[in-house]
């Protein structure tokens, strides 16, 4: 190796001897026409023989000319991100729920043409080709998605912004149903190769576990800790390219996949035999292996709390690595210049950790640590569910994590005495504030910890966060009142209008231009077209192509046929409880029995489509799947029914499903119960593609509500002031006794009429909707549900209001859009600015 490699700096991506350096401009100008990068990738980078055409290699080429494209962008983005010393922020995320990235790529390039002519002399078109990328799915739902939505429009909005995550080898579970159970297999969405990402070994960090720590003075005399005799386990970065929409900016989401080191196969295994000794490297391997499927439950596994460490200090490492070549020990602008946003607590570990790295390896003082890091971190909650709240034992954490537990009591004990100073007359504050909650098995609370190490902490829609002052944390509202504010979640109007919706992408850039894809308050212009005849029959036009997209998916995965004239009445999320999938199931039987009856006049047609995972270990919500598959099939086989009613769950429910369904969609089950639901936000999905909501007053459905106007918005329910003195005489026997249309749905419900072959199955459901402690009073918001729903029945079978309403819809969803979210991020915590 010559000596000019030697002295370039390990950080830096730009280290090519001068001798052989080519800039990206020049990189560039070596690229041919697409159509011809794609034949020299197929024929060179692949070798792939084209007289057996396989669409595997042409999506690979293709993919891999794309990239090309991106690459001189990126590399500019990034050296005028690492040249730069404006502040920067990264995003830790534990899930980022990418999909598919081709299309995203090509339309934010602009290659739509090129990329189109290119596929021609291969008789495939963009969108079966795009068909063959597997979607990155790591993450389990919101939380991650928006992680995916916030990366696009800081790219869009050019925020040097760098996400920072976990390269999982397996994503969230593929799910199928079999006797209408949901069963799970891994998704190893990696076994063709991941054309989008770049390895860069050269940014290796390594990462310890186990041991224990050594007090010691350095030569100064100087109290230090030390961190020994625990293993090291290597994070080695992939990099995706995040791209700007046709702005010249590509950022990057750099993932950590766990290696092991050549130490710990020799020194720890090496009683063993070799093979063995190889074979362990597994356990490191491990802890990258798989995103674990539970989004609203925390298990407490020793695994889970090794990943979230693993990329909190890797992370930071790669952070810390970048400011030192540059700025070398000072860090007195460290606080000032970087910024972690923590996707909820799952990285909490990141404020111990960064004390623990500025004081252990960078030898600054408690408390110049201390000020940095309470300068740097902010915290974003995502639910108020008390189960979904971590904690995790500290058992567990100084057998894993010693020195970061000794730093986590330090932080308590001088916290301890701030609040005992602050609030002199409460006598149990100590204890419910506390960073440890005592007990036979005392437990550090994450959410806690992420409080008091940051500088903001902040809700994701209005209501959430009020809530959060009132409730969750109020203690910590009362001391740090500043500390809180809000940002109601918003989603990318490029994926999730422009690229899903081509058609009505196509109509509004007809009637307004297309400036609404960089800036989506401009959408608000469509609201003088709701009246327009003309402009309704192409709007309608729109919205029935894609619900025969959509009739074709329904078809091939369930063999279900659904009916272009029918209201597609969709509810697509994760299976929960409190989302209520059990409302609509108990809804769609309320119409059965009313087709049973013969009670059909004026009922216009429905197709009703349920999707959605079930955490593995999650009984009841698969409880919930097996009966919404019952239901369907009894249903659907019943001929009396078949005009009026048909009810699917569609299995896998992804990001790319997601695609086919919410242009499709005319009705969005927005039904949690209130007070539950953090934000949502396949409701503002929806609600851009012209979707009409019916919902409770949860999460932004209060915001949906307000931008588009009570009148074109079916709500009912309690609201959460109201559930909250509900709960306290809760009486769902008697409601059911006392409504005719409830006595009998139940009536079918428990008769068996789902569960012929089998007795009981669905005993626990039926149960828990009459307990009088039912945390989700399903059955209070029941003929409430009802009622609104034969209002958006009788709205249905007037085609012009109803298309007035849904132009209404998207007119105002500007609002939504995650690039005004994240300007507010930037704006009102980050502060910080574009690289243009
Ligand atoms: C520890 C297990 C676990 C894993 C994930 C607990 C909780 C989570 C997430 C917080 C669940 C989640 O995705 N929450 C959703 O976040 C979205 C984005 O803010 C919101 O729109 C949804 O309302 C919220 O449920």
């Amino acid at each position: 190796m010559s000596a000019s490699v030697d002295t370039q700096s390990s950080q830096s991506h730009e280290s090519v001897p001068s001798t052989t350096a080519i800039s990206p401009e020049a990189a560039q100008a070596v690229l041919e026409n697409l159509d011809r990068e794609v034949a020299r990738h197929l024929a060179l980078t692949l070798a792939h023989d084209d007289s057996k055409f396989d669409p595997e290699y042409l999506y690979r080429a293709l993919a891999t000319a794309v990239r090309d494209r991106l690459v001189r962008d990126w590399r500019t983005t990034h050296a005028r991100f690492a040249q730069s010393d404006e502040k920067k922020v990264y995003y830790l995320s534990l899930e980022f729920l990418i999909g598919r990235s081709l299309t995203n790529a090509v339309a934010n390039l602009d290659l739509d043409e090129d990329a189109r002519t290119a596929l021609h002399a291969y008789g495939v078109t963009l969108e079966e080709l795009a068909e063959q990328e597997h979607d990155a799915g790591l993450g389990n739902g919101g939380l991650g998605r928006l992680a995916a939505c916030f990366l696009d429009s800081c790219a869009n909005l050019q925020l040097p912004v760098v996400g920072y995550g976990l390269r999982y080898e397996y994503g969230m579970f593929h799910q199928q149903i079999e006797n209408g159970q949901q069963m799970e297999s891994p998704d190893h969405w990696l076994r063709n190769g991941n054309p989008w990402e770049l390895e860069r070994a050269e940014d290796a960090r390594r990462v310890h576990f186990y041991g224990h720590t050594e007090h010691y003075r350095d030569e100064e005399g100087s109290p230090r800790v030390r961190w020994a005799n625990g293993n090291d386990v290597l994070a080695l970065p992939f990099d995706m390219p995040v791209p700007g929409y046709r702005n010249g900016t590509v950022n990057s989401l750099r993932l950590w996949k766990a290696c092991a080191t050549d130490e710990f196969d020799l020194e720890e295994f090496n009683a063993g035999s070799y093979p063995e000794a190889v074979a362990a490297k597994n356990l490191a391997e491990q802890i990258t292996m798989v995103l674990y499927p539970n989004d609203s439950s925390e298990n407490g596994k020793e695994l889970r709390l090794k990943q979230q460490y693993f990329l909190v200090s890797a992370s930071l490492q790669d952070v810390l690595a970048q400011w030192v070549s540059k700025n070398g020990e000072d860090f007195s602008n460290f606080g000032t210049s970087n910024c972690f946003q923590l996707n909820d607590t799952h990285p909490a570990c990141a404020v111990p950790e960064l004390m623990r790295l500025l004081m252990d390896e960078h030898s600054l003082s408690w408390d110049a640590a201390w000020d940095i890091t309470t300068q740097c971190m902010a915290y974003t909650n995502h639910t108020l569910l008390p189960e979904a709240l971590e904690r995790w034992s500290v058992g567990l954490f100084s057998h894993l994590l010693p020195r970061l537990l000794e730093i986590i009591y330090e932080i308590n004990s001088r916290f301890l005495a701030q609040i005992a100073e602050h609030f002199p007359n409460d006598a149990g504050i100590q204890a419910r504030m506390s960073l440890v909650e005592e007990g036979e098995h005392p437990h550090i609370r994450m959410a806690y910890l992420a409080i008091v190490g940051s500088f903001s902490v902040n809700g994701v829609a209005g209501l959430h966060t009020e809530l959060l002052k009132a409730g969750l944390f109020g203690d910590f509202h009362a001391l740090w009142p500043e500390k809180f504010n809000n940002k109601t979640n918003g989603v990318t109007q490029r994926r999730w209008l422009a690229h899903c919706n081509p058609g009505l992408r196509d109509l509004l850039n007809e009637a307004i231009g297309d400036g609404w894809q960089k800036d989506l308050s401009r959408i608000s212009e469509l609201a003088s077209f709701a009246e327009d005849g003309a402009f309704r029959e192409k709007w309608r036009a729109v919205k029935q192509a894609n619900k025969r997209r959509l009739i074709e998916l329904v078809e091939r995965e369930t063999g279900v046929q659904f009916s272009e004239s029918a209201m597609f009445d969709v509810q697509v999320k994760r299976i929960h409880e409190y989302k209520r999938q059990l409302l609509n199931v108990l809804h769609a039987i309320h119409l059965y029995d009313r087709i049973l009856e013969g009670k059909t006049e004026g009922m216009v047609p429905r197709c009703i489509l349920i999707g959605g995972k079930a955490a593995p270990g999650y009984h009841v919500a698969k409880l919930i799947v097996h009966l919404i598959n019952n239901v369907s099939d009894v249903i659907n086989n019943d001929p009396r029914a078949n005009d009026l009613l048909k009810v699917v769950f569609l299995p896998n429910y992804r990001v790319s499903a997601m695609e086919v369904i919410c242009p499709a969609a005319e009705l969005s089950e927005q039904i949690s119960t209130a007070g539950k639901e953090a934000s949502g936000t396949g409701n503002m999905k929806f609600m851009m593609n012209g979707a009409l909501t019916i919902g409770t007053l949860d999460g932004a459905n209060i915001e949906i509500r307000e931008q588009a106007g009570d009148e074109n918005f079916f709500l009912f329910g309690l609201d959460a002031a109201e559930v909250a003195e509900a709960r306290k005489d809760y009486r769902p026997n008697e409601i059911i006794a006392n409504d005719a249309d409830i006595t009998r749905l139940m009536q079918l419900l428990e008769g068996g009429m789902f569960n012929e072959s089998q007795p009981g199955v669905f005993s626990m459901l039926t149960a828990g909707l009459r307990n009088p402690h039912d945390p989700w009073l399903t059955i209070a918001d029941l003929r409430s549900f009802i009622d609104a729903q034969k209002r958006v029945n009788d709205v249905y079978r007037d085609e012009d209001r109803w298309d007035t309403m849904s132009i209404l819809n998207t007119a105002a969803s500007g609002w939504f859009s995650s690039d005004r979210t994240i300007a507010q991020y930037a704006d009102e915590i980050w502060n910080v600015k574009a690289l243009g």
